[in-house]
């Protein structure tokens, strides 16, 4: 078994699939910090977790037919060391509430895999400059990805980003050894994992091995065929992976983590709900409000942003929290409720995921709604 030998998981993540693990922390617990703990951070491995020593650890980097390699201590010691707050979220992140319009192909997640975290290590763009890459080089154009985990055939998880992100100081990339100030745990990618603010969390390659400066994207399967957008019509029969382009920079999207959806809640004495949530948006634009309604959109109210970093956009790249006490109207037995988010350049979310529904169910930012029950 390829998996024996995986780490152990906190007892409050719930898997879609164990071989390999995939899971998220209930969405009330994800509202509780700002920082999400690292043991409550959704888990998104596509293979076995990979045995790598610190001490024979190498991250071999090919430009122009030349490898260079750094150890972990080259990588902690020859160059600046940053720390960046950043969001990381699945492109398929409430892919259960699309799966309510038509089955799509992929793991149901609810809307819990996503997280915020602080990651430190040096800037990708300070180590290409250190091989001598330059940022206008009109020959590189991607910059890949290879993790040091392996299918059975011994082909890596693999992806890309454009190579102007990359070389971009204010992108932000960085090769991470820890996250929330401790060593970066095994599930998120020890003993290094690429950072990319703003960026999808497929991007973000954990157990990072090798890093190829090319004019092309990667070739992997995760690039080339799956996390990419389609029209509602495109079926399994009719799909061109080749005609959409790879997910990179993801939409704003916002949730309701308390309450639940489907609880029984109390209203404070002011006839009031409390309600909590998250709001984020990739390629580095602020949230600049959230507006929540209990009446269906009749009438709309502006949440609190309760914590939210002060980086400025298009380099803000760690989520906001929010949270409201909403009139709810006398007498009412049964309530919908619904968030959407709007960000710095004033993009918000659709209203259904009908006319957002692809067949991998990924990118699925409409309207949050749950229904609650109120207690008498
Ligand atoms: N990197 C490697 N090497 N292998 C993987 O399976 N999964 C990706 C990305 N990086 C993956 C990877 C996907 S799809 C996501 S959503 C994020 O890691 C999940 O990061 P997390 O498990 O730290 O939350
Ligand atoms: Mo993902």
């Amino acid at each position: 078994d390829p998996y024996a030998r995986d780490p152990i998981r906190h007892p409050a993540l719930k898997p879609s699939s164990k071989k390999p693990f995939n899971a998220e922390p209930p969405p009330t617990l994800l509202t509780e910090s700002f920082v999400t703990p690292v043991d409550l951070f959704y888990v998104r491995n596509h293979l076995p977790v990979p045995e790598i020593s610190e001490n024979d650890y190498k991250l071999e980097i090919h430009f122009q037919g030349k490898d260079y390699s750094f150890s972990l201590d080259d990588l902690k010691t020859k160059f600046e060391q940053v720390t960046v707050t950043a969001t990381v979220m699945c492109a398929g992140n409430r892919r259960g509430e699309m799966t309510e319009i038509k089955p799509v192909k992929g793991l149901n997640w609810g809307h819990a895999a996503i997280g915020n975290a602080t990651w430190s290590g040096p800037r990708l763009s300070d180590i290409l400059r250190y091989i001598g890459v330059k940022e206008n080089d009109p020959s590189i154009q991607h910059i890949q990805f290879e993790g040091l985990d392996h299918d059975v055939s011994n082909v890596p998880y693999g992806a890309s980003i454009p190579f102007n992100k990359a070389i971009d100081p204010k992108g932000d990339v960085v090769l991470a050894y820890e996250m929330n100030g401790e060593v970066l745990s095994k599930d998120h990618g020890f003993p290094i994992r690429a950072v990319v603010p703003g960026t999808v969390g497929a991007r973000n390659v954990k157990w990072l091995g090798r890093i190829i400066v090319s004019d092309v994207e990667s070739d992997s399967h995760w690039q080339q065929n799956d996390y990419k957008g389609f029209n509602p019509s495109v079926d399994w029969d009719t799909v061109d992976f080749s005609k959409s382009p790879a997910i990179q920079e993801l939409p704003v999207i916002s949730a309701i983590c308390s309450p639940d959806s489907g609880s029984v809640v109390k209203l404070n004495s002011n006839s009031s709900l409390n309600m909590k949530g998250y709001a984020w948006s990739g390629g580095g634009r602020r949230i600049v409000r959230v507006d929540v309604t209990a009446d269906s959109g009749k009438t709309w109210h502006s949440a609190n942003i309760t914590a939210q970093d002060s980086s400025k956009e298009p380099h803000h790249w760690g989520w906001s929290l929010w949270s409201i006490d909403l009139p709810i109207p006398q007498g009412v037995r049964e309530v919908e409720l619904w968030a959407k988010a709007v960000d710095s350049a004033y993009n918000t979310q659709p209203e259904t995921f009908a006319n957002i529904w692809n067949l991998r169910g990924v990118l699925g930012n409409a309207y949050h709604r749950i229904r609650v029950q109120v207690a008498s």
